[in-house]
C-alpha cells in the first residue's frame, strides 16, 4: 500500500528581535543602525532602558518564541491535511531572517510562507523583512509567498476590541466618553509620506474599526518611540498628545492602545509604561494601557488564517 506524503509548508515567522543578554546590546544596536556603532551615551541610554524594564531581561525573546510555537500548534490543529513547520527569522538578532530561510532549505522545505509579527505594512518595516527573506530564498531556490498586512482581520480587531473594553472598565465609576483613547504605533521618518506608504492609513483603519466596534468617539491616533536620527519623524508624538489632552482639558483619563505592536517589549514596557506614564503623572492624568496580544488565541487565529490563505493561492 502506498502512503501519500503529507504536504509540508515552512512558515518563516519574522519579528524585530532583541538581545539575549546585556553584553549583546551594543551589537544589536549597531545592527539597528545599519552597522554604525552607537556612541557610549546612546549605548548607556539603551542599556539603562532595558535595565529599567525588568532588570535587564529581554521579554521580546520569550514572547516571540511562544508566539511561534503557538502559531505552529494552531496551524497544525486547524489544517490537519498539511504539516506546517514554523521557523523564526529576526530582523536585528539571531536567528536572523536569512538564518531562518537557510534552516528551512536545510530541512528540505520547498514551499514556504513568510509572515511578520506586525499587522501594518510599511516599506520601511514589513517591506524590509520581506525583501531580506525573498532575496535569501531566491538565492537558495526556495519558493516563498508573503503576508503583507492583516490590520483589519476580524479576529485581530476582536482581540483589540476586547482589550479596549477591558481597559475602559479599569476606570471604575468613569463614563466611557470621559476616557480619551489613544491608539499608537511606532513612528517612522516623515519621508514615507512622499512614498505614498500605506502605513499611516492602515493604522487609522485599525483605529477606526476598533473605535466603531467599541462605540467610542473620544479617540485619536498618536505616534510613539520615534528615533533620534536628525530627520523629521511622523507626529504627533504620544508625549505631546498627553500634553495637549491636559492643556485643552480634553480628559483626565487616558487609555493607550498600542495597535502597532503585538508583544510586551521595550517600546511598550518602557516607552509607554515608564516614560508616558511619568508624563501622565506629572500632568495629573490617569493613564492605563491595554494588554498586549502576545499569544492570545484570537491573534493566533489571525496569523493562521492569513498564512493559510497564502498556501491556497494559485
Ligand atoms: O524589546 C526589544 O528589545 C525590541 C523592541 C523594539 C521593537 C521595535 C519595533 C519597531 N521599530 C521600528 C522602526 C525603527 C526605526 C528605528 C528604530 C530603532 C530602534 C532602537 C531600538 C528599537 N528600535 Fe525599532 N523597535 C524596537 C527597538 N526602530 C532599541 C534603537 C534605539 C532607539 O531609537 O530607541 C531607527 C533606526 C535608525 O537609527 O536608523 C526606523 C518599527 C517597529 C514596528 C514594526 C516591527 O516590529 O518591525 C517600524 C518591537
Amino acid at each position: 500500500m502506498s502512503v501519500t506524503q503529507q504536504k509540508r509548508i515552512g512558515v518563516l515567522v519574522m519579528s524585530y528581535g532583541t538581545p539575549e543578554s546585556l553584553d549583546q546590546v551594543e551589537a544589536y544596536y549597531t545592527h539597528i543602525r545599519r552597522g554604525n556603532p552607537p556612541t557610549p551615551e546612546q549605548l548607556k541610554d539603551l542599556t539603562d532602558r532595558y535595565e529599567a524594564i525588568v532588570g535587564g531581561f529581554f521579554p521580546l525573546r520569550e514572547n516571540t518564541d511562544k508566539q511561534v510555537q503557538a502559531l505552529e500548534a494552531r496551524l497544525n490543529e486547524k489544517y490537519p491535511d498539511t504539516t506546517f513547520v514554523c521557523y523564526q527569522g529576526l530582523k536585528h538578532a539571531s536567528p536572523f531572517i536569512e538564518d531562518g530561510v537557510e534552516r528551512m532549505v536545510q530541512d528540505g522545505i520547498t514551499e514556504a510562507v513568510g509572515v511578520v509579527l506586525a499587522p501594518h505594512y510599511s516599506v520601511m518595516s514589513v517591506g524590509g523583512y520581506i525583501k531580506r527573506a525573498q532575496e535569501k530564498a531566491d538565492s537558495l531556490g526556495l519558493s516563498m509567498r508573503f503576508v503583507k498586512s492583516y490590520h483589519l482581520h476580524p479576529a485581530l480587531i476582536e482581540a483589540l476590541v476586547q482589550r479596549v473594553e477591558e481597559g475602559l472598565n479599569r476606570f471604575e465609576g468613569v463614563a466611557k466618553d470621559e476616557v480619551k483613547v489613544i491608539f499608537t504605533a511606532h513612528s517612522l521618518p516623515e519621508k514615507i509620506l512622499e512614498m505614498k506608504d500605506p502605513y499611516p492609513d492602515q493604522l487609522l483603519e485599525t483605529s477606526k474599526a476598533i473605535a466603531e466596534r467599541c462605540g467610542i468617539t473620544h479617540w485619536q491616533f498618536g505616534w510613539q518611540s520615534a528615533g533620534q536620527t536628525g530627520v523629521p519623524w511622523l507626529g504627533p508624538d504620544i508625549l505631546d498628545v498627553l500634553h495637549t489632552v491636559k492643556k485643552e482639558k480634553q480628559a483626565e483619563h487616558v487609555l493607550i492602545c498600542p495597535i502597532g505592536f503585538v508583544s510586551d517589549h521595550l517600546e511598550v514596557l518602557y516607552d509607554l509604561d515608564i516614560e508616558a506614564q511619568k508624563t501622565a503623572r506629572e500632568l495629573g492624568l490617569r493613564l492605563e494601557r491595554t494588554r498586549s496580544l502576545n499569544t492570545d488565541p484570537l491573534y493566533m487565529e489571525t496569523l493562521s488564517d492569513v498564512v493559510y490563505a497564502q498556501t491556497e493561492r494559485d
